[in-house]
């Protein structure tokens, strides 16, 4: 059985980075594998969280999935500290995982850089992830292009632990998708769209008015050559919005490209508000009445109750194969 496990993590508004390169790929797997979609907000605490949007947002994420058309019937939806065994299994991995190789996670070094200090969870952040895919023994995880490498130290684990104490998680394949997995700031296409930028700007949230994301389009930072092309080496301002729009839009680039040949920027930018208004807008309207039920809670405790069960199994022959003394 194929089994996939993915996530947003709770640390702000949701925007369309998290759309094109996660809940948009969700939706094409639903039906081909067995979906484990959680909020984890385990790690989005390794950076400081106001305690109340922190609880907000995570029913708000929950939301999203099903208000963009997650099936809780099909895939288990669920909240990660709801499930105990995902910061139990952690540990257990820690202890597998080497300090250096630790150190060398891009991410890390880019969510310190220039800070005084952080937490040593933001450090060990890729473990916790690693013990979320191998708990479920997921077998494909779609991520964004950032994620590859945390990705990779999952394998490594993995395979570690296998070797040391025989086998006990499932080797898991990354699926990248071709389209979507590098949205980038609208303000700066060097850097990722990405919740904690405080420029509001940069990115377009899954609940800004039809305004707001025309407003934001329209001061997309773009070159001067006025040539729509998809060439992230030489247009990177053009390809992020080619990117965007073929996501939206479920067209390629290179259809996007050649209709847009020899017309400006303008109309351009006006396409893609309109394809990105017409998505979001049915996805706000159930939103809306998502988070007004009581259906919701009913949804996570359920999920919890799967995924627990999921985990059950892993856990305890993970403690067995490591010589911890279980009592069944
Ligand atoms: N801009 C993006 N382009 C493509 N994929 C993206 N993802 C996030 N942003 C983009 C992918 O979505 C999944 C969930 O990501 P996450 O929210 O758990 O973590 P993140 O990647 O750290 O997201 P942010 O927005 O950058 O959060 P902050 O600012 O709080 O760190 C992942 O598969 C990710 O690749």
């Amino acid at each position: 059985m194929k089994r996939v496990l993915s996530g947003i993590k709770p640390s702000g508004e949701m925007n369309i980075g998290g759309y094109g390169g996660a809940l948009h790929q969700f939706l094409a797997m639903q039906k081909e594998y067995d979906c484990y979609f959680f909020v984890p907000d385990l790690h989005a605490v390794t950076v400081p969280q106001d305690p109340r949007l922190l609880n907000r947002r995570s029913k708000e994420i929950a939301a999203y999935y099903i208000a963009a058309g997650i099936d809780p019937k099909q895939a288990t939806i669920f909240i990660q500290s709801h499930v105990a065994a995902h910061a139990e299994l952690g540990w257990l991995l820690e202890t597998q995982a080497h300090f250096g190789e630790l150190g060398r996670m891009t991410q890390f070094k880019e969510k310190s850089h220039g800070k005084d200090t952080v937490s040593s969870a933001l450090f060990t952040y890729p473990v916790l992830m690693a013990a979320d895919i191998l708990l479920h023994q997921a077998t494909h995880v779609p991520v964004g292009d950032d994620q590859k490498q945390h990705l990779e130290l999952t394998r490594d684990l993995a395979q570690r632990f296998n070797n040391r104490f025989g086998t006990t998680f499932a080797i898991p394949e990354p699926i990248i998708p071709s389209i979507g997995s590098r949205i980038m700031g609208l303000d700066d296409p060097a850097k990722k769209m990405s919740k904690s930028n405080p420029n509001r700007n940069s990115y377009i949230l899954l609940e800004d008015s039809p305004e707001d994301i025309r407003k934001k389009i329209g001061r997309a930072v773009t070159d001067s050559e006025g040539i729509v092309r998809y060439d992230w080496e030489r247009k990177p301002e053009i390809s992020n919005l080619i990117e965007i729009y073929a996501v939206v839009a479920g067209e390629s680039a290179a259809a996007i490209e050649q209709r847009y040949r020899g017309v400006g920027y303008g109309p351009f930018k006006q396409d893609i508000a309109d394809a990105v208004i017409a998505v979001l807008t049915p996805i706000q309207r159930r939103f809306g009445e998502i988070i007004a039920s009581d259906e919701l809670l009913t949804i996570l405790r359920n999920g919890a109750e799967k995924a627990a069960a999921s985990a059950s199994a892993t856990l305890r022959n993970a403690k067995a194969a490591m010589g911890l003394l279980t009592l069944d």
